[in-house]
Protein backbone atom coordinates (compact mmCIF):
# COMPACT_ATOMS: atom_id res chain seq x y z
CA UNK A 1 0.00 0.00 0.00
CA UNK A 2 3.25 2.04 0.42
CA UNK A 3 2.43 4.34 -2.95
CA UNK A 4 1.22 7.25 -0.52
CA UNK A 5 4.61 7.26 1.11
CA UNK A 6 6.77 9.00 -1.27
CA UNK A 7 9.81 9.74 1.61
CA UNK A 8 12.43 6.95 1.69
CA UNK A 9 13.33 7.46 5.48
CA UNK A 10 10.05 7.40 6.53
CA UNK A 11 8.84 4.56 4.25
CA UNK A 12 11.46 2.89 6.69
CA UNK A 13 9.62 3.69 9.54
CA UNK A 14 6.25 1.48 8.79
CA UNK A 15 5.05 -0.87 11.03
CA UNK A 16 2.09 -2.53 13.05
CA UNK A 17 -0.44 0.06 14.74
CA UNK A 18 0.28 -2.68 17.85
CA UNK A 19 4.32 -2.26 16.93
CA UNK A 20 3.45 1.85 17.35
CA UNK A 21 0.97 1.33 20.37
CA UNK A 22 4.18 -0.28 22.12
CA UNK A 23 6.35 3.07 21.89
CA UNK A 24 4.12 4.88 24.28
CA UNK A 25 4.46 5.11 27.69
CA UNK A 26 1.93 5.18 30.94
CA UNK A 27 1.81 9.07 31.84
CA UNK A 28 2.45 10.40 27.81
CA UNK A 29 0.87 13.06 27.01
CA UNK A 30 -0.47 12.36 23.26
CA UNK A 31 -1.78 15.12 21.06
CA UNK A 32 -4.04 13.63 18.06
CA UNK A 33 -5.02 14.51 15.19
CA UNK A 34 -9.57 14.67 14.44
CA UNK A 35 -11.97 17.12 14.46
CA UNK A 36 -15.73 16.22 15.01
CA UNK A 37 -15.26 12.75 13.72
CA UNK A 38 -12.61 13.80 10.54
CA UNK A 39 -9.32 12.79 10.17
CA UNK A 40 -8.42 11.21 13.31
CA UNK A 41 -5.86 8.00 13.52
CA UNK A 42 -7.96 4.98 13.51
CA UNK A 43 -5.48 1.95 14.15
CA UNK A 44 -2.86 3.14 17.00
CA UNK A 45 -5.61 4.21 19.56
CA UNK A 46 -7.48 1.10 19.60
CA UNK A 47 -4.30 -0.47 19.83
CA UNK A 48 -3.28 1.28 22.92
CA UNK A 49 -6.75 0.95 24.33
CA UNK A 50 -5.98 -2.88 24.00
CA UNK A 51 -2.63 -2.83 25.32
CA UNK A 52 -4.36 -0.75 28.81
CA UNK A 53 -7.01 -3.24 28.81
CA UNK A 54 -3.99 -5.83 29.43
CA UNK A 55 -1.81 -4.03 31.63
CA UNK A 56 -4.94 -3.29 33.76
CA UNK A 57 -5.60 -6.82 33.47
CA UNK A 58 -2.35 -7.66 34.65
CA UNK A 59 -2.83 -4.82 38.02
CA UNK A 60 -0.78 -2.12 36.59
CA UNK A 61 -1.54 1.34 36.04
CA UNK A 62 -1.60 2.42 32.56
CA UNK A 63 -2.93 5.97 31.70
CA UNK A 64 -2.54 8.31 29.41
CA UNK A 65 -3.44 12.58 28.53
CA UNK A 66 -5.09 12.96 24.96
CA UNK A 67 -5.38 16.41 23.35
CA UNK A 68 -7.13 16.48 20.12
CA UNK A 69 -8.79 19.00 17.43
CA UNK A 70 -11.96 18.48 18.85
CA UNK A 71 -14.38 15.24 19.13
CA UNK A 72 -13.59 12.45 17.40
CA UNK A 73 -14.90 8.49 17.19
CA UNK A 74 -15.39 5.78 18.64
CA UNK A 75 -12.09 4.49 17.23
CA UNK A 76 -10.15 6.67 19.25
CA UNK A 77 -12.28 8.34 22.29
CA UNK A 78 -15.01 5.14 22.39
CA UNK A 79 -12.46 2.92 23.00
CA UNK A 80 -9.94 4.76 25.07
CA UNK A 81 -12.36 5.63 27.22
CA UNK A 82 -14.11 2.33 27.73
CA UNK A 83 -10.18 1.20 28.71
CA UNK A 84 -10.45 3.71 31.16
CA UNK A 85 -7.37 4.45 29.58
CA UNK A 86 -7.27 8.46 29.61
CA UNK A 87 -6.64 10.15 32.66
CA UNK A 88 -6.79 13.75 31.17
CA UNK A 89 -8.53 14.96 27.93
CA UNK A 90 -9.21 18.23 25.97
CA UNK A 91 -10.55 20.31 24.42
CA UNK A 92 -14.36 19.28 22.98
CA UNK A 93 -15.98 16.19 23.13
CA UNK A 94 -19.01 14.30 22.34
CA UNK A 95 -18.22 10.73 22.88
CA UNK A 96 -21.10 9.43 25.14
CA UNK A 97 -18.36 6.76 27.30
CA UNK A 98 -15.60 9.67 27.41
CA UNK A 99 -19.16 11.90 28.86
CA UNK A 100 -19.63 9.48 31.18
CA UNK A 101 -16.44 8.82 32.72
CA UNK A 102 -16.32 12.58 32.88
CA UNK A 103 -19.66 13.37 34.97
CA UNK A 104 -18.73 10.14 37.37
CA UNK A 105 -15.56 12.02 37.70
CA UNK A 106 -13.37 9.59 36.82
CA UNK A 107 -11.69 11.37 33.97
CA UNK A 108 -10.15 15.17 34.29
CA UNK A 109 -11.28 17.41 31.48
CA UNK A 110 -10.23 20.73 30.36
CA UNK A 111 -12.73 22.53 27.90
CA UNK A 112 -11.44 25.32 26.25
CA UNK A 113 -12.09 27.72 23.18
CA UNK A 114 -11.02 25.74 20.24
CA UNK A 115 -8.45 28.88 19.06
CA UNK A 116 -6.86 28.90 22.28
CA UNK A 117 -5.52 25.23 22.45
CA UNK A 118 -2.68 25.49 20.19
CA UNK A 119 -1.55 28.63 22.11
CA UNK A 120 -2.19 27.12 24.86
CA UNK A 121 0.10 24.27 24.28
CA UNK A 122 2.78 26.82 23.30
CA UNK A 123 2.39 28.72 26.47
CA UNK A 124 3.25 24.98 27.89
CA UNK A 125 -0.06 25.07 30.37
CA UNK A 126 -0.12 21.19 29.56
CA UNK A 127 3.42 20.35 30.21
CA UNK A 128 5.73 18.29 27.43
CA UNK A 129 3.91 16.75 24.83
CA UNK A 130 6.10 13.55 24.24
CA UNK A 131 4.07 11.78 21.54
CA UNK A 132 1.71 13.53 18.13
CA UNK A 133 -0.30 10.88 16.86
CA UNK A 134 -1.73 12.41 13.55
CA UNK A 135 -3.77 10.71 10.32
CA UNK A 136 -2.16 12.20 7.10
CA UNK A 137 -3.42 11.55 3.49
CA UNK A 138 -0.29 11.36 2.16
CA UNK A 139 3.98 11.60 3.21
CA UNK A 140 5.62 13.56 0.04
CA UNK A 141 9.36 13.58 -0.43
CA UNK A 142 10.30 16.11 1.17
CA UNK A 143 9.13 14.02 4.34
CA UNK A 144 6.17 17.09 4.24
CA UNK A 145 2.95 15.59 5.16
CA UNK A 146 -0.78 16.04 2.80
CA UNK A 147 -3.17 16.54 5.77
CA UNK A 148 -6.15 14.49 6.10
CA UNK A 149 -10.18 15.37 6.21
CA UNK A 150 -9.26 17.91 9.29
CA UNK A 151 -6.84 20.19 10.24
CA UNK A 152 -7.12 20.56 13.71
CA UNK A 153 -4.10 21.52 15.76
CA UNK A 154 -1.96 19.46 14.03
CA UNK A 155 0.55 21.81 13.10
CA UNK A 156 1.24 22.45 16.79
CA UNK A 157 1.44 18.63 17.55
CA UNK A 158 3.72 18.32 14.84
CA UNK A 159 5.66 21.24 16.34
CA UNK A 160 5.55 20.65 19.58
CA UNK A 161 6.25 17.06 20.05
CA UNK A 162 9.20 15.48 21.01
CA UNK A 163 7.83 11.98 18.87
CA UNK A 164 5.81 11.42 16.02
CA UNK A 165 3.22 8.74 15.01
CA UNK A 166 2.13 9.31 11.59
CA UNK A 167 -1.05 6.72 10.05
CA UNK A 168 -1.02 7.04 6.60
CA UNK A 169 -5.09 6.63 5.66
CA UNK A 170 -5.29 5.00 2.09
CA UNK A 171 -9.12 5.97 2.10
CA UNK A 172 -8.51 9.76 2.47
CA UNK A 173 -9.07 11.05 -0.82
CA UNK A 174 -5.74 11.80 -2.87
CA UNK A 175 -7.37 14.50 -4.50
CA UNK A 176 -7.25 16.23 -0.70
CA UNK A 177 -4.01 17.52 -1.79
CA UNK A 178 -3.80 21.09 -2.14
CA UNK A 179 -7.58 21.76 -0.03
CA UNK A 180 -5.39 22.82 2.52
CA UNK A 181 -3.69 26.36 4.02
CA UNK A 182 -1.62 25.61 6.72
CA UNK A 183 0.00 29.38 8.20
CA UNK A 184 2.91 29.51 9.80
CA UNK A 185 3.06 33.04 10.60
CA UNK A 186 1.89 32.66 14.22
CA UNK A 187 4.24 33.53 16.75
CA UNK A 188 4.04 33.85 20.83
CA UNK A 189 3.56 37.38 22.60
CA UNK A 190 5.31 39.89 22.03
CA UNK A 191 6.53 38.66 18.49
CA UNK A 192 2.74 38.91 17.07
CA UNK A 193 2.32 40.68 13.76
CA UNK A 194 -0.97 40.48 12.12
CA UNK A 195 -2.71 37.54 9.69
CA UNK A 196 -2.40 38.51 6.52
CA UNK A 197 -6.20 37.18 5.91
CA UNK A 198 -8.73 39.79 4.61
CA UNK A 199 -10.94 37.82 2.92
CA UNK A 200 -12.39 33.74 4.34
CA UNK A 201 -11.03 32.44 0.80
CA UNK A 202 -7.54 33.97 0.88
CA UNK A 203 -4.97 31.32 0.75
CA UNK A 204 -1.80 32.30 3.54
CA UNK A 205 0.19 29.66 4.03
CA UNK A 206 0.84 26.20 2.72
CA UNK A 207 -0.80 23.18 1.52
CA UNK A 208 0.86 20.78 3.57
CA UNK A 209 2.22 20.29 7.05
CA UNK A 210 5.64 20.53 7.90
CA UNK A 211 7.19 17.76 10.15
CA UNK A 212 10.63 17.20 11.02
CA UNK A 213 11.51 13.46 9.91
CA UNK A 214 13.69 12.95 12.27
CA UNK A 215 11.06 12.78 14.88
CA UNK A 216 8.72 10.40 13.52
CA UNK A 217 9.19 6.80 15.24
CA UNK A 218 6.63 5.24 13.62
CA UNK A 219 4.62 4.92 10.29
CA UNK A 220 1.24 2.84 10.41
CA UNK A 221 -0.76 2.22 7.45
CA UNK A 222 -4.45 2.11 7.19
CA UNK A 223 -7.29 1.78 5.08
CA UNK A 224 -10.38 3.21 7.29
CA UNK A 225 -13.40 5.63 6.62
CA UNK A 226 -14.25 8.79 8.97
CA UNK A 227 -17.55 8.52 11.30
CA UNK A 228 -20.15 9.78 9.53
CA UNK A 229 -22.63 11.81 11.24
CA UNK A 230 -26.42 10.94 11.71
CA UNK A 231 -28.67 13.73 10.53
CA UNK A 232 -32.25 13.87 11.18
CA UNK A 233 -34.22 15.31 8.63
CA UNK A 234 -35.49 19.12 9.68
CA UNK A 235 -38.71 18.70 11.85
CA UNK A 236 -41.59 21.28 12.57
CA UNK A 237 -38.89 22.96 15.23
CA UNK A 238 -35.98 23.44 13.57
CA UNK A 239 -38.00 24.83 10.51
CA UNK A 240 -39.61 27.01 12.63
CA UNK A 241 -36.39 28.23 14.37
CA UNK A 242 -34.74 28.45 10.48
CA UNK A 243 -37.48 30.71 9.27
CA UNK A 244 -37.14 32.90 12.40
CA UNK A 245 -33.65 33.41 11.60
CA UNK A 246 -33.74 33.96 7.97
CA UNK A 247 -36.94 36.35 8.54
CA UNK A 248 -34.26 38.93 10.58
CA UNK A 249 -31.20 38.16 8.14
CA UNK A 250 -33.70 39.48 5.25
CA UNK A 251 -34.84 42.27 7.47
CA UNK A 252 -31.85 43.12 8.35
CA UNK A 253 -30.56 43.39 4.66
CA UNK A 254 -33.21 45.67 4.11
CA UNK A 255 -32.75 47.38 6.68
CA UNK A 256 -29.08 47.94 5.14
CA UNK A 257 -27.35 46.45 8.11
CA UNK A 258 -26.16 43.75 5.87
CA UNK A 259 -25.60 43.37 2.15
CA UNK A 260 -27.52 40.85 0.12
CA UNK A 261 -24.32 38.89 0.46
CA UNK A 262 -24.66 38.90 4.20
CA UNK A 263 -21.89 38.60 6.02
CA UNK A 264 -19.17 35.42 6.25
CA UNK A 265 -21.28 32.45 7.94
CA UNK A 266 -20.73 30.18 10.85
CA UNK A 267 -22.94 27.43 11.69
CA UNK A 268 -22.52 25.40 14.15
CA UNK A 269 -23.13 21.83 14.43
CA UNK A 270 -26.31 19.94 13.99
CA UNK A 271 -29.60 19.78 12.97
CA UNK A 272 -31.43 23.00 13.59
CA UNK A 273 -27.83 24.48 11.72
CA UNK A 274 -28.58 22.00 8.93
CA UNK A 275 -32.43 23.43 8.55
CA UNK A 276 -30.66 26.91 8.92
CA UNK A 277 -28.63 26.22 5.81
CA UNK A 278 -31.30 24.63 3.49
CA UNK A 279 -33.27 27.55 4.15
CA UNK A 280 -31.03 29.67 2.81
CA UNK A 281 -31.14 27.38 -0.05
CA UNK A 282 -34.28 28.49 -0.79
CA UNK A 283 -34.08 32.51 0.07
CA UNK A 284 -32.68 33.38 -3.10
CA UNK A 285 -29.41 34.00 -2.01
CA UNK A 286 -25.91 34.13 -4.33
CA UNK A 287 -22.84 34.65 -3.82
CA UNK A 288 -22.33 34.06 -0.35
CA UNK A 289 -19.02 33.11 1.71
CA UNK A 290 -18.95 30.35 5.06
CA UNK A 291 -15.67 31.24 7.76
CA UNK A 292 -16.67 28.87 9.83
CA UNK A 293 -15.21 25.85 11.73
CA UNK A 294 -17.01 22.66 10.65
CA UNK A 295 -19.16 21.76 6.94
CA UNK A 296 -21.64 19.71 7.43
CA UNK A 297 -23.85 18.76 4.85
CA UNK A 298 -26.26 21.75 4.45
CA UNK A 299 -22.50 23.84 3.49
CA UNK A 300 -21.79 21.37 1.09
CA UNK A 301 -25.51 21.36 -1.12
CA UNK A 302 -25.11 25.31 -0.63
CA UNK A 303 -21.31 25.32 -2.33
CA UNK A 304 -23.03 22.86 -5.16
CA UNK A 305 -26.10 25.31 -5.37
CA UNK A 306 -23.69 27.93 -5.71
CA UNK A 307 -25.55 29.91 -3.07
CA UNK A 308 -22.66 29.79 -0.89
CA UNK A 309 -19.24 30.80 -3.23
CA UNK A 310 -15.93 29.28 -0.99
CA UNK A 311 -16.36 28.03 2.15
CA UNK A 312 -13.59 27.75 5.09
CA UNK A 313 -13.08 25.76 7.85
CA UNK A 314 -10.64 23.42 10.10
CA UNK A 315 -13.16 20.39 8.85
CA UNK A 316 -16.07 17.66 7.80
CA UNK A 317 -19.28 16.65 9.61
CA UNK A 318 -21.46 14.64 7.22
CA UNK A 319 -23.67 12.25 6.87
CA UNK A 320 -22.87 9.04 4.70
CA UNK A 321 -24.48 10.20 1.70
CA UNK A 322 -22.62 13.55 2.05
CA UNK A 323 -19.67 12.05 2.50
CA UNK A 324 -19.91 9.65 -0.54
CA UNK A 325 -20.72 12.81 -2.48
CA UNK A 326 -17.57 14.94 -1.32
CA UNK A 327 -15.55 12.17 -1.96
CA UNK A 328 -16.50 11.46 -5.18
CA UNK A 329 -16.23 15.31 -6.30
CA UNK A 330 -13.13 16.33 -4.21
CA UNK A 331 -12.01 18.35 -7.62
CA UNK A 332 -15.19 20.49 -7.51
CA UNK A 333 -15.19 21.07 -3.49
CA UNK A 334 -11.34 21.94 -3.57
CA UNK A 335 -11.86 25.37 -5.82
CA UNK A 336 -14.41 26.08 -3.00
CA UNK A 337 -13.09 24.98 0.18
CA UNK A 338 -10.11 25.89 2.47
CA UNK A 339 -9.36 23.55 5.57
CA UNK A 340 -7.05 25.74 8.15
CA UNK A 341 -5.48 25.38 11.63
CA UNK A 342 -8.14 25.98 14.26
CA UNK A 343 -5.69 28.38 15.44
CA UNK A 344 -7.01 30.24 12.19
CA UNK A 345 -10.17 29.26 11.09
CA UNK A 346 -11.31 30.44 14.71
CA UNK A 347 -8.86 33.28 15.25
CA UNK A 348 -10.43 36.41 17.03
CA UNK A 349 -8.46 38.46 15.04
CA UNK A 350 -9.91 37.51 11.85
CA UNK A 351 -13.61 37.07 13.43
CA UNK A 352 -13.49 40.57 13.91
CA UNK A 353 -12.40 41.11 10.93
CA UNK A 354 -14.42 39.72 8.43
CA UNK A 355 -17.39 40.48 10.51
CA UNK A 356 -18.96 37.12 10.98
CA UNK A 357 -22.38 35.79 11.41
CA UNK A 358 -22.42 33.61 14.34
CA UNK A 359 -24.83 30.90 14.16
CA UNK A 360 -24.86 28.25 17.48
CA UNK A 361 -26.83 26.18 19.21
CA UNK A 362 -27.57 26.12 23.05
CA UNK A 363 -28.72 24.17 26.19
CA UNK A 364 -30.01 27.59 28.05
CA UNK A 365 -30.21 30.55 28.00
CA UNK A 366 -31.51 33.23 30.62
CA UNK A 367 -33.83 36.02 31.34
CA UNK A 368 -30.76 38.65 30.42
CA UNK A 369 -29.13 36.64 27.25
CA UNK A 370 -26.68 34.94 29.61
CA UNK A 371 -26.03 31.55 27.32
CA UNK A 372 -25.10 27.78 28.53
CA UNK A 373 -23.78 25.94 25.77
CA UNK A 374 -22.14 23.06 27.92
CA UNK A 375 -24.00 21.85 30.93
CA UNK A 376 -26.79 20.29 32.40
CA UNK A 377 -28.21 21.77 35.48
CA UNK A 378 -24.99 23.31 35.81
CA UNK A 379 -22.51 20.45 36.47
CA UNK A 380 -22.60 17.71 34.22
CA UNK A 381 -20.81 18.25 30.67
CA UNK A 382 -22.79 17.69 27.64
CA UNK A 383 -20.17 18.39 25.06
CA UNK A 384 -18.12 21.82 25.57
CA UNK A 385 -18.06 25.04 24.48
CA UNK A 386 -16.19 24.35 20.90
CA UNK A 387 -16.17 27.18 18.62
CA UNK A 388 -18.48 28.83 19.80
CA UNK A 389 -17.37 30.92 22.22
CA UNK A 390 -14.61 32.40 19.38
CA UNK A 391 -17.32 33.32 17.65
CA UNK A 392 -19.71 34.96 19.53
CA UNK A 393 -17.46 36.93 21.21
CA UNK A 394 -16.28 38.36 18.10
CA UNK A 395 -18.89 38.38 15.41
CA UNK A 396 -20.81 40.77 13.62
CA UNK A 397 -23.85 39.16 14.85
CA UNK A 398 -24.12 36.62 17.22
CA UNK A 399 -26.96 34.45 17.09
CA UNK A 400 -28.07 31.10 19.74
CA UNK A 401 -30.54 29.19 18.60
CA UNK A 402 -32.82 25.75 20.56
CA UNK A 403 -36.06 24.40 21.09
CA UNK A 404 -38.04 26.32 23.70
CA UNK A 405 -38.23 23.25 25.62
CA UNK A 406 -36.69 19.80 25.94
CA UNK A 407 -37.09 16.44 26.90
CA UNK A 408 -40.55 16.69 26.10
CA UNK A 409 -41.44 19.59 27.17
CA UNK A 410 -39.96 18.84 30.98
CA UNK A 411 -37.53 21.22 30.73
CA UNK A 412 -37.45 25.31 29.82
CA UNK A 413 -34.43 26.40 27.18
CA UNK A 414 -35.25 30.05 28.94
CA UNK A 415 -35.03 29.98 32.76
CA UNK A 416 -34.49 32.68 35.18
CA UNK A 417 -30.65 32.18 35.64
CA UNK A 418 -28.29 30.01 33.75
CA UNK A 419 -26.99 27.24 35.41
CA UNK A 420 -23.57 27.64 33.62
CA UNK A 421 -22.49 30.77 31.57
CA UNK A 422 -20.48 30.20 28.25
CA UNK A 423 -21.27 32.92 26.49
CA UNK A 424 -22.14 36.44 29.00
CA UNK A 425 -24.85 39.10 28.22
CA UNK A 426 -22.69 40.77 26.15
CA UNK A 427 -21.76 38.02 23.58
CA UNK A 428 -25.14 37.55 22.92
CA UNK A 429 -26.70 39.40 20.69
CA UNK A 430 -30.19 37.38 19.11
CA UNK A 431 -31.62 34.12 20.89
CA UNK A 432 -34.30 32.01 18.52
CA UNK A 433 -36.79 29.30 19.50
CA UNK A 434 -39.30 28.03 17.59
CA UNK A 435 -41.49 30.43 19.38
CA UNK A 436 -39.43 33.42 17.66
CA UNK A 437 -36.44 35.64 18.27
CA UNK A 438 -35.59 38.23 20.64
CA UNK A 439 -32.86 40.85 18.98
CA UNK A 440 -30.92 41.77 22.07
CA UNK A 441 -29.17 44.64 20.75
CA UNK A 442 -29.17 47.77 21.71
CA UNK A 443 -30.81 46.59 25.20
CA UNK A 444 -30.62 47.12 28.74
CA UNK A 445 -31.09 43.92 30.86
CA UNK A 446 -34.84 44.42 31.58
CA UNK A 447 -35.45 45.68 28.53
CA UNK A 448 -33.62 41.97 27.10
CA UNK A 449 -35.76 40.32 29.78
CA UNK A 450 -38.83 41.27 28.40
CA UNK A 451 -38.28 40.11 24.82
CA UNK A 452 -36.53 37.03 25.70
CA UNK A 453 -40.18 36.34 27.90
CA UNK A 454 -42.14 37.63 24.96
CA UNK A 455 -40.86 36.27 22.10
CA UNK A 456 -38.44 32.76 22.66
CA UNK A 457 -40.10 31.24 25.77
CA UNK A 458 -42.55 28.01 25.78
CA UNK A 459 -46.21 29.46 26.57
CA UNK A 460 -46.20 26.35 29.22
CA UNK A 461 -43.06 28.70 30.93
CA UNK A 462 -43.97 32.37 29.63
CA UNK A 463 -46.47 33.27 33.02
CA UNK A 464 -43.57 31.82 35.26
CA UNK A 465 -40.75 33.95 34.14
CA UNK A 466 -42.89 36.66 33.49
CA UNK A 467 -43.74 35.84 37.40
CA UNK A 468 -40.30 35.64 38.43
CA UNK A 469 -39.29 38.19 36.94
CA UNK A 470 -42.17 40.71 38.26
CA UNK A 471 -40.60 39.53 41.63
CA UNK A 472 -37.22 39.97 41.02
CA UNK A 473 -38.57 43.72 39.99
CA UNK A 474 -39.62 44.46 43.12
CA UNK A 475 -37.78 42.27 45.64
CA UNK A 476 -34.33 42.19 44.13
CA UNK A 477 -31.25 43.35 46.07
CA UNK A 478 -30.70 45.58 43.03
CA UNK A 479 -33.10 47.14 40.45
CA UNK A 480 -30.26 46.62 37.07
CA UNK A 481 -30.36 43.02 36.99
CA UNK A 482 -33.26 41.77 39.25
CA UNK A 483 -32.62 38.28 40.47
CA UNK A 484 -34.22 36.37 43.53
CA UNK A 485 -30.99 34.52 44.74
CA UNK A 486 -32.92 31.81 46.40
CA UNK A 487 -35.09 31.20 43.77
CA UNK A 488 -33.14 31.87 40.79
CA UNK A 489 -31.73 28.50 40.42
CA UNK A 490 -34.62 26.34 41.66
CA UNK A 491 -35.97 25.30 38.12
CA UNK A 492 -32.77 23.50 37.96
CA UNK A 493 -32.78 22.37 41.25
CA UNK A 494 -36.74 20.57 40.48
CA UNK A 495 -35.50 18.87 37.42
CA UNK A 496 -32.75 17.06 39.46
CA UNK A 497 -35.04 15.98 42.05
CA UNK A 498 -38.16 15.41 40.04
CA UNK A 499 -37.07 15.14 36.26
CA UNK A 500 -38.97 17.87 35.58
CA UNK A 501 -38.71 21.72 35.79
CA UNK A 502 -42.74 21.56 36.00
CA UNK A 503 -42.06 19.35 38.96
CA UNK A 504 -44.21 16.25 39.86
CA UNK A 505 -47.86 17.49 40.49
CA UNK A 506 -47.21 20.15 37.62
CA UNK A 507 -46.21 23.24 39.49
CA UNK A 508 -43.25 25.61 38.99
CA UNK A 509 -42.00 28.89 40.50
CA UNK A 510 -39.82 28.82 43.72
CA UNK A 511 -42.65 30.23 46.08
O1 LIG B 1 -30.09 15.15 24.78
O2 LIG B 1 -30.42 13.49 23.03
O3 LIG B 1 -30.18 12.82 25.44
O4 LIG B 1 -32.24 14.01 24.66
O5 LIG B 1 -29.04 17.98 24.99
O6 LIG B 1 -29.74 18.64 22.35
O7 LIG B 1 -31.61 19.63 21.06
O8 LIG B 1 -30.42 17.56 20.17
O9 LIG B 1 -29.35 19.86 20.18
O10 LIG B 1 -27.54 18.35 19.17
O11 LIG B 1 -27.87 20.80 18.53
O12 LIG B 1 -26.95 20.14 20.77
C1 LIG B 1 -25.77 23.00 22.79
C2 LIG B 1 -25.38 20.56 23.12
C3 LIG B 1 -27.03 21.37 21.42
C4 LIG B 1 -24.61 21.70 20.97
C5 LIG B 1 -25.69 21.67 22.10
C6 LIG B 1 -30.27 17.84 25.70
C7 LIG B 1 -31.22 17.28 24.67
C8 LIG B 1 -30.31 16.29 23.97
C9 LIG B 1 -28.71 17.74 22.61
P1 LIG B 1 -30.79 13.76 24.45
P2 LIG B 1 -30.35 18.84 20.89
P3 LIG B 1 -27.90 19.73 19.56
C10 LIG B 1 -19.18 24.81 16.44
C11 LIG B 1 -20.13 25.23 17.50
C12 LIG B 1 -21.49 23.70 21.96
C13 LIG B 1 -20.43 23.71 20.89
C14 LIG B 1 -20.75 24.60 19.75
C15 LIG B 1 -23.21 21.98 21.51
C16 LIG B 1 -28.99 17.02 23.94
O13 LIG B 1 -24.94 22.68 20.04
O14 LIG B 1 -22.51 21.09 21.96
O15 LIG B 1 -21.64 25.41 19.75
N1 LIG B 1 -22.79 23.27 21.47
N2 LIG B 1 -19.96 24.47 18.70
O16 LIG B 1 -32.33 16.68 25.29
C17 LIG B 1 -31.46 19.36 29.69
C18 LIG B 1 -31.68 21.45 28.66
C19 LIG B 1 -31.33 20.85 27.42
C20 LIG B 1 -31.02 19.48 27.43
C21 LIG B 1 -30.77 20.28 25.40
N3 LIG B 1 -31.96 22.75 28.72
N4 LIG B 1 -31.72 20.68 29.75
N5 LIG B 1 -31.09 18.73 28.55
N6 LIG B 1 -30.69 19.17 26.16
N7 LIG B 1 -31.17 21.31 26.15
C22 LIG B 1 -18.96 23.30 16.31
C23 LIG B 1 -17.84 22.81 17.22
O17 LIG B 1 -17.46 23.45 18.12
C24 LIG B 1 -17.25 21.50 17.02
Amino acid sequence: MSDRIHNASLRERLMSADAAAALIRPGDTIAMSGFTGSGYPKAVPRALAARIERAHAAGEAFQVQVLTGASTAPELDGVLARARGMQLRLPYQSDPTVRDCINAGELEYIDLHISQVAQDTWFGFFGDVEIALVEVTAILEDGSLVPASSVGNNKTWLDRASKVILEVNHWQPAALQGMHDIYYGTALPPHRVPIPLLRPDDRIGEPTLRCDPAKVVAVVETHAPDRHTVFNPPDDTSRRIAGHLLEFLAHEVQRGRLTAQLLPLQSGVGNIANAVLAGLADSGYRGLSAFTEVIQDGMLALLKQGVLRSASATSFSLSEAALAEFNANVDFYRERIVLRPQEISNHPELIRRLGCIAMNGMIEADLYGNVNSSHIAGSRIMNGIGGSGDFARNAYLSVFMAPSTAKGGAVSSLVPMASHVDHTEHDVMVLVTEQGLADLRGLSPKQRARQVIAHCAHPDYRPLLQDYFDRACRASYGKHTPHLLTEALSWHERFIQTGSMRGPMGAVGGR
